[in-house]
């Protein structure tokens, strides 16, 4: 085991890791690096032994926040780690990552504590899928064994036998307190109650860290099992740059035990004294090099052939251009020329119409896999949406425990690595559960590493109340996602084609909440000919025609785009040479109070019309305001409270492009700022109704 050749590599791999970020403190002495960095400085032997165990060409390498030795004992590319945590293009992720999110080949790192766990779970699903006989890494602090996501983890990769190898590097603290006041029992054993294999070591000597990795991953890749290994070191530096609270005599007596310098002891005096000359010549050109060149920018990404790349075409910003809002301002009346009419006539309820779409999409993707609590046959769903998935497609249909964020964690991770993965989360309000991953994993990579990944997943979930689940069963929790960047919101009403909507989510490359409504899923679609609307996206009018609802001749409906390319339903209950009284902007389930609303205002000869965007964040301001400067007159409606909701972002939107064109500020409704009562009287009198639409309709034709 122990040979002069390894001993040179192992050597030449943990001097390099000690000195870049010996230098990086320098760096930011000297005023050239901001932010933060962490340096696993002391635990060199961890990094490089683990890593040299793994085949580099095709295993896959999950990190955290301290990850530079990771990064170099993987791929040796101090050029671009240093011109990263300095900030310029040539960083390996354009130095938008910094020092805690770095991405090269299959390494990927994130600075939130556990939250990587899930994904190296949904990683190695993907690659066992794949059989591509690679497995996963996953660094961990022992800090981080507080995070709950830890053990859902764990439990997964243990259930499903993933080849899945978790490394626990204990370094005694977590920031700045000793594990002795976080953590209760043993860590090298919180792996074993899942029936996972361990081994633990001291990991002072690189070559014991080596042998004890080696047998690891030989585990693992043979047995297709996960394994729990942890190596006790000690960081010798600063939790970051200079916060250590930590005795000068401790320190002293961990730096006796130096892995670096113990290494180097075994080496002859010249030949260690050439390979630190040239990692210092190295190190030195590529912070030169780095210096020269001038900081990174975000001002190249775009989106191409669905990836983030630098130097792809911008993707489209939210708001509509001055000069589309000046064309919408001097011909406020849709033509009915250029007509273009389709008919989809469909039986199918909006349940059936997602179920058939998912059972299409199995069949045509290999890669797509749909996953989430109690799917599984006979069951088939707690809606039922899932219902004979997984008769036809058992490998493909994952039934999990009970733990939200490490569903959506492990369709992270399943995305990274090359699935298309639909989660369910069970009822919307659970998504509170996923929100870190959502927010700072699935919504995160594809920025953060500069567009260099893709993580193309579809969370679905029925959200909204009216069945009597109660406060913690019936919220539109979508509204706590709103805004956030490169993560889509898209709301199936049932005036939409919801199966077709579904299967554009999937197709999307970005990650999308995809919010079903549960009272609609015994209803009708609302479809009938759908009439094809074009032209606000290009900053002209609308034109073309509407078709007529299926069974009603008096709803008409149509379609037409947004600029992200998702529909946009529009419903009126007037006929063509009319102009509206009133304009309703909603999204999802509030079409099964409108639908009927138009049908019965019309008997009152007031004319509505509906528009009800698919995408609703980002949220596309055009049609909007071409449908609010059709009537002047507008109401925003939403099931949740108004208050920071949906509706406000209309309004300010359809206030700022059109505000002089409307009679009367936009109205909104939503519900009341309370809990979602169980007794069906209570939750009538604080969600919004049919009766309560009606009623701010006529307060606003007051107006
Ligand atoms: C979810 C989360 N909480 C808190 C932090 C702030 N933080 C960064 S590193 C760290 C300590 C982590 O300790 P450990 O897991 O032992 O790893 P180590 O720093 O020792 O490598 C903390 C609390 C964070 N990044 N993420």
């Amino acid at each position: 085991m122990r040979n002069d050749s390894l001993t040179e590599r192992f050597y030449t791999q943990m001097q390099l890791i000690r000195r870049t970020e010996q230098t990086f403190f320098d760096l930011y002495a000297r005023g050239l690096m901001a932010g933060t960095v962490h340096t696993s400085i002391g635990q060199e032997a961890c990094a490089v032994g683990v890593v040299n165990a793994l085949e580099r060409t095709r295993d896959v390498i999950f990190s955290s926040h301290r990850a530079h030795g990771h990064f170099l004992a993987y791929c040796d590319d101090v050029e671009g780690l240093v011109a990263e945590l300095l900030g310029r293009r040539s960083g390996v992720v354009g130095g938008v990552g910094g020092t805690q999110h770095l991405h090269k080949h299959n390494l990927y790192t994130n600075g939130v504590q556990g939250g990587i766990v899930p994904n190296a779970v949904g990683a190695a699903f993907a690659e066992k899928h794949k059989q591509s006989g690679a497995i996963v890494t996953v660094f961990l602090g022992d800090g981080t064994l507080g995070q709950g996501v830890v053990y859902e983890s764990m439990n997964v990769a243990a259930l499903w036998s993933l080849p899945l190898l978790f490394v626990l590097e204990d370094n005694q603290y977590a920031q700045s307190t000793h594990r002795r006041d976080e953590h209760a029992g043993s860590l090298a054993q919180r792996a074993q109650p899942f029936g996972i294999e361990g081994a633990e070591l001291e990991a002072d000597d690189v070559f014991a860290v080596y042998t004890a990795a080696q047998q690891a991953v030989t585990y693992v890749r043979s047995q297709n099992r996960p394994f729990f290994l942890t190596l006790h070191t000690y960081r010798l530096a600063p939790h970051s740059k200079g916060d250590d609270t930590r005795s000068a005599e401790e320190l002293q007596r961990y730096w006796a035990r130096d892995p670096v310098a113990r290494l180097a002891a075994t080496l002859p005096a010249t030949q260690r004294a050439a390979i630190d000359a040239a990692i210092e010549q190295r190190i030195e050109d590529a912070v030169a090099k780095a210096l020269a060149e001038e900081s990174g920018g975000t001002s190249d990404w775009g989106i191409r052939d669905g990836r983030w790349e630098m130097g792809a075409p911008q993707p489209p910003h939210r708001t509509i251009s001055p000069s589309t809002k000046h064309i919408i301002a001097q011909s406020p009346e849709p033509s009915s020329s250029n007509p273009s009419l389709s008919t989809l006539h469909s039986p199918l309820s909006y349940l059936e119409s997602l179920r058939h779409s998912l059972h299409t999409l199995l069949e045509r993707d290999p890669t797509a896999l749909v996953l989430g609590e109690d799917i599984l046959d006979p069951y088939g769903g707690a809606f039922k949406v899932t219902k004979g998935l997984s008769t036809r497609f058992p490998d493909r249909v994952r039934t999990t425990p009970i733990c939200e964020a490490t569903i959506v964690g492990m369709s992270v991770g399943m995305a990274l690595r090359g699935l298309h993965p639909i989660a369910e989360i069970m009822f919307g309000d659970f998504v509170a559960l996923a929100a870190d991953q959502i927010v700072n994993h699935a919504a995160k990579y594809p920025a953060m590493y500069n567009g260099q990944v893709a993580a193309p997943l579809v969370i679905r979930t029925p959200m909204g109340g009216g069945r009597g689940y109660g406060p913690t069963h019936s919220q539109s929790l979508e509204r706590l996602f709103f805004g956030i960047p490169h993560l889509k919101i898209v709301a199936a009403s049932h005036l939409h084609d919801a199966g077709a909507l579904l299967r554009q989510t999937v197709a999307d490359p970005e990650p999308v909440i995809f919010v079903e409504h549960k009272l609609l899923y015994p209803l009708g679609l609302v479809r009938g000919e759908v009439g094809r609307l074009q032209g606000w996206e290009n900053g002209e009018m609308a034109m073309g025609e509407w078709g007529s609802a299926a069974g009603d001749g008096v709803l008409q409906v149509a379609e037409g785009v947004d600029q992200f390319g998702y529909p946009v339903a529009l419903a009126r209950n007037y006929g063509d040479g009319a102009r509206p009284d009133v304009t309703v902007i909603t999204y999802g389930g509030m079409s099964r109070l409108l639908a009927p609303l138009l049908t019965e205002l019309a008997a009152e000869e007031i004319r509505v019309l509906a528009c009800l965007p698919a995408c609703i964040s980002p949220l596309d301001a055009a049609p909007l305001v071409w449908a609010a400067v059709q009537s002047g007159r507008v109401l925003v409606a939403e099931e949740s409270p108004t208050a920071f909701g949906w509706g406000a972002e209309v309004a300010a939107q359809v206030h700022a492009l059109v505000g002089a064109q409307l009679h009367a500020p936009v109205m909104r409704l939503g519900a009341a700022p309370t809990v979602i009562p169980a007794a069906k009287a209570l939750e009538d009198a604080v969600l919004p109704s049919q009766a309560m639409l009606a009623e701010k309709i006529f307060k606003l034709l007051e107006m």
